[in-house]
């Protein structure tokens, strides 16, 4: 049998690196910068018009640190991502008996129904390749039952509570949301415009506990910091279901290049809060794209096309 092909380099994070002085955590890694810069986002880049649009400059903004100041000269990997290898995102959690079904509750403030998931096949702390002993440092800010893991005691999450990653990866959610097989991802490409395509892949909270394509790939994951939405980046896995989601709404795009990526004031875009509660005004091509600590600013126009602008990257 021939060798397994191995990708060529194993992803590395950036080590620790200055303090600038008014920066909000004592103890900041430049990874740190994109968890907090996401805690601080949660609210106005989710359920919100600017959702894709956020999270694409969010991890091209990753991709690029990783490969302009840390060294890597990959990309996101494909896979076999989870199966513990040196070049895999490390494996799942260790098996937990106790863990009980996920319950998915809406931040304060937002009315709709909790909900559960089924839970997947870990649970516990990932203790197999190069991210066994990845660190979280920030959170958690969502409950996280049955987990054994208590809420960072300063509300909003930034205080240092440095523990290791857990996972509970399994196939149900998966299968149901966010692999080939389920009818969402097809259902999702042939939505007529943004805002459809955006509830279908974002779920909801009054819709059954349907969770679309992006939560599902989200609570496939699960666990801690992967069950929580505002520091799911704490877990390197983020960067490769966002990436797909990226690549999902660029298939989506090329389907009428001229009307998704170009004649964009049409719209309709969602609005700036959450759900739109409180009820605000629409998002518009012209709105700004904070990114924190992570890096500059840039506006919705901007991340309409991977092929101009800022951007230059497409995907096979
Ligand atoms: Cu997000």
């Amino acid at each position: 049998m021939p060798d397994e092909p191995t990708r060529p380099y194993p992803v590395k994070l950036c080590t620790w690196r200055e303090i600038p002085s008014n920066h909000p955590l004592s103890a900041p890694s430049q990874y740190d910068d994109f968890i907090v810069t996401h805690i601080n986002h949660t609210l106005d880049a989710h359920y919100t018009g600017n959702f894709q649009m956020w999270h694409r400059w969010f991890i091209y903004t990753y991709e690029t640190a990783l490969r302009e100041e840390c060294g890597y000269k990959g990309y996101q990997p494909t896979p076999p991502i989870f199966n513990g290898d040196p070049y895999s995102l490390g494996g799942n959690g260790a098996w937990d008996p106790d863990l009980p079904a996920s319950l998915i509750t809406l931040p304060e403030g937002v009315t709709g129904d909790p909900f559960t998931l089924p839970r997947g096949v870990g649970g516990g702390y990932v203790t197999t390749g190069p991210f066994a002993n990845l660190t979280v440092n920030l959170g958690p800010i969502a409950d996280l039952p049955g987990l054994g893991v208590p809420k960072n005691p300063q509300a909003d999450g930034l205080g240092y509570n440095p523990r290791r990653v857990k996972r509970d990866l399994g196939p149900a959610i998966n299968k149901r949301y966010a692999n080939y097989t389920t009818v969402f991802v097809t259902d999702l490409l042939s939505k007529p415009n943004i805002t459809e395509y955006r509830l279908l892949l974002e779920g909801g909270f009054n819709n059954g506990g349907e969770i679309g394509p992006h939560g599902g790939g989200h609570y496939t994951i699960n666990g801690d910091p992967g069950g929580d939405l505002w520091v799911s980046p704490a877990d390197v896995a983020f960067y490769v279901h966002h990436g797909n989601m990226d690549r999902m709404w660029t298939l989506w795009q090329a389907i009428d290049p001229v009307n998704r990526t170009v004649l964009l004031d049409d719209g309709p875009y969602g609005h700036i809060t959450w759900n739109n509660e409180p009820p605000s005004r629409l998002m518009t091509m012209d709105d700004v794209i904070n990114i924190g600590w992570a890096g500059p600013p840039t506006t919705m126009r901007e991340m309409m096309s991977t092929t101009s602008g800022p951007l230059c990257y497409f995907y096979k």
